[in-house]
C-alpha cells in the first residue's frame, strides 16, 4: 500500500514514519511513503502558499492552487483516482473500523492542514474523506497523519512480527487487554498472579477474559455494554 502524504513538513512525516515497525514496512517494500511538500507547488516566485481570510478573523488560510496542484500531480501518476484523506478537527473520529476499511485502497492521498486551514474550495473539489483523531487541539495535520498511517500499516499482511496477528488485539475484539507479566516471577515483593505458573491453558484462558471484561467494565463502560449486547454468554466469566 503506498500514503501519499501532502504537508508543508515533509520531513516531520519522514521522521516520525522512518523508524521501528512502520520503518521496517517501508524497507520490506510492504509500505510505499512519500511525503510531497505542497510548498513545491506554489505558483509565485516567494514559494508563498497562504494568504487572510475573507471576513476577517484571526490567522492565515492555506491557498487552494498548490494544494489542487500537489493533489493533481499525485492522482496522474496513479493507474485510477486514489481517496483523499483530509485530516482535520471538523472530520469523523478516526476508529480501528476506519482503519480497516481503508487498509483495503491501493494508494491513500492524506493531506495535512497547517495554520488555520485550508479554502474551502478546494477541499470540495477534491476530499473523499474528512478524519480527526479525537477532542483536543493539536498545530497541524501531520501527528494526525502519522496516527492514520501507523495504523493501518500494521494491518498489512507481513508488517507486524512472526505470526503476529493484527486481529487478536484489543479492540479488534471489542474488549481491553488484560495484564501482563514478565520475570522475575517476583518483582519488589510484587508476585505475579500464580494462576499464570500453574500451567493450566483452559485457567488462564479464563482468568485472562475475566479480566478484559473487568478492565473494560471500569475503565470504558462504552465498549463494555456494546460488547455485553453482542455477547451476552460473556456473562459467565465475570463474577
Ligand atoms: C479556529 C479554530 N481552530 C479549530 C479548533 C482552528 C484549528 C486548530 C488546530 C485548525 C487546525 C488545527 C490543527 N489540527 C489539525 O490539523 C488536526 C487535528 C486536531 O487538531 N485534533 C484532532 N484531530 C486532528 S486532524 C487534524
Amino acid at each position: 500500500m503506498n500514503f501519499h502524504v501532502l504537508t508543508l513538513f515533509p520531513e516531520m512525516i519522514e521522521q516520525g514514519l522512518g523508524t521501528s515497525i512502520t520503518g521496517r514496512a517501508m524497507q520490506k517494500g510492504l509500505v510505499g511513503l512519500y511525503a510531497v511538500n505542497i510548498r513545491d507547488y506554489a505558483a509565485n516566485k516567494h514559494k508563498k502558499v497562504d494568504d487572510y481570510t475573507y471576513g476577517g478573523g484571526a490567522g492565515m488560510l492555506m491557498q487552494a492552487q498548490p494544494v489542487y496542484d500537489a493533489c493533481m500531480a499525485v492522482q496522474s501518476g496513479l493507474d485510477k483516482p486514489a481517496r483523499v484523506v483530509y485530516m482535520t478537527p471538523q472530520g469523523t473520529v478516526f476508529t480501528q473500523e476506519k482503519a480497516k476499511e481503508l487498509a483495503g485502497e491501493e494508494d491513500l492521498i492524506i493531506l495535512c492542514g497547517h495554520y488555520e486551514g485550508i479554502d474551502e474550495r478546494v477541499l470540495e473539489e477534491v476530499v473523499t474523506d474528512e478524519i480527526s483523531i479525537g477532542d483536543y487541539v493539536l498545530t497541524g495535520g501531520e501527528l494526525p497523519a502519522m496516527v492514520v498511517i501507523d495504523t493501518i500499516s500494521r494491518l498489512i499482511p507481513g508488517v507486524l512480527g512472526n505470526g503476529v496477528s493484527a486481529d487478536t488485539d484489543s479492540f479488534m475484539n471489542g474488549l481491553l487487554e488484560y495484564p501482563q507479566y514478565s520475570r522475575p516471577e517476583v518483582w519488589r515483593d510484587k508476585p505475579v498472579p500464580a494462576i499464570l505458573l500453574s500451567g493450566d491453558h483452559a485457567k488462564v484462558d479464563r482468568w485472562r477474559k475475566e479480566q478484559s471484561l473487568k478492565r473494560t467494565r471500569e475503565r470504558r463502560p462504552d465498549l463494555y455494554e456494546k460488547y455485553m449486547q453482542e455477547h451476552p454468554d460473556a456473562e459467565k466469566y465475570i463474577k
